[in-house]
């Protein structure tokens, strides 16, 4: 046997001797690493004369890839007993009962959402969902909000770095993109809520960066801030679940629809308890208001032809006031004490005829 096949046989021995990943690494270097052994081995082939190198080439390259090919392999099967460790290390047995004192609980902002869908999903709603990073354009352009407008500066949207094309994608700011995409998708007519994440650059004792927002959009030949107001008036009773609730529409403003109103609904706050629907005092709880036609436009949808209406409010803030939870900041923290005593039990899932939140 010539020395270079006896130092092969070994370099392959150390390769199948190596333990761990770590190991084997090692070997790796010391056999074809900058300073390897065959490394080295094949930097004495400029040295030789034509004849030796047209023998010994071969022969190297040969060892070479018979190596290569021999810690490939032996890197697969050392995985696969990690994983396998790992799986069998990590077994759990799903027939066991439940611990009673592990028992979870479904967090405020779940439990509302899944409200808010069975009062819209019983008038006629479905839910639309779409990505939390978006592009400009769903979110600020097709939105009729203008380019110098304080939503878009740096310091009030979370945006990403540069893509080489120039283009920056960032955080969606409110899920209105949702619904300019079913625009997109779907065409009208439309009839549609997005619940979800959003994002802003802002925290204090009021906001915190990721929040939850409810946005409802509908799209028809005839729909008419008449069914906004009657439509927002059920969603209230049913919400808070009181039979009448004192509401008022505000003249506003937002960009993307015209015109806008924001609604206030009636409270009473007595000895640090808060009443929703009867008394003197507001509360304001949403946004709404006619799509604006750019924003029909935008979604390409023709705006004489098409009208409708689209409301936004907030989950967090309503989860707030319907279920008395003093701090927003809370919502956040995974604190499990304050888990269980404001969540809800798992199979409590909302229905109109099964009760809200009972
Ligand atoms: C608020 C106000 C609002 C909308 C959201 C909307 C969406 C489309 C077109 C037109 Cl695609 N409008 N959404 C409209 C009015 C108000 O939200 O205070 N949200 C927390």
């Amino acid at each position: 046997m010539s020395d270079l096949e006896a130092q092969t046989r070994e370099m392959l021995q150390a390769v199948s001797d190596a333990a761990d990943l770590a190991a084997l690494e090692a070997v790796r270097i010391a056999v074809l690493g900058k300073k390897g052994t065959l490394t080295e081995l094949m930097k004495g082939l400029g040295a030789m004369s034509v004849e030796e190198r047209k023998i010994k080439g071969p022969v190297l390259n040969g060892a070479r890839d018979q190596l290569t090919a021999a810690i490939a392999a032996r890197a697969q099967a050392l995985n696969a007993t990690a994983l396998n460790a790992r799986l069998a290390q990590e077994r759990i047995d799903v027939t066991l009962p439940a611990r009673p004192e592990m028992r979870g609980a479904i967090h405020p902002v779940s439990q509302v959402i899944d409200e808010v869908i069975a009062i819209f999903g019983d008038m006629g709603f479905s839910v639309a969902e779409g990505p939390d990073i978006e592009s400009d354009f769903y979110n600020f352009t097709a939105l009729n909000i203008p380019p110098e407008h304080p939503a878009r500066q740096m310091h009030d949207t979370f945006y990403f770095n540069e893509k080489p094309g120039g283009e920056r994608l960032l955080l969606r700011t409110h899920t209105s993109p949702v619904q300019i995409r079913s625009m997109e998708k779907s065409g009208p007519p439309l009839r549609i809520i997005a619940p979800g994440r959003t994002y802003r650059c802002d925290s204090d004792m009021t906001h915190t960066p990721m929040f939850h927002q409810v946005e409802g959009l509908v799209i028809d030949e005839t729909a008419h801030m008449g069914h906004l107001k009657g439509c927002l008036i059920e969603f209230c009773k049913a919400f808070f679940e009181v039979d009448n609730v004192r509401m008022r529409f505000r003249p506003s403003h937002f960009p993307f629809t015209e015109p806008s109103a924001e609604v206030d609904i009636g409270c009473r706050r007595r000895g640090g308890e808060l009443r929703i629907g009867e008394g003197e005092d507001w509360l304001e709880i949403l946004g709404c208001g006619m799509v604006h036609p750019k924003v029909l436009r935008h979604g390409g949808i023709d705006p004489d032809k098409y009208q409708g209406f689209a409301f936004g409010m907030g989950i967090d803030r309503l989860a707030m006031l319907k279920y008395g939870i003093p701090d927003l900041r809370d919502f956040f923290e995974a604190d499990l004490r304050w888990l269980r005593h404001y969540g809800f039990a798992p199979l409590d899932i909302p229905s109109l005829p099964g009760g809200l939140s009972r």
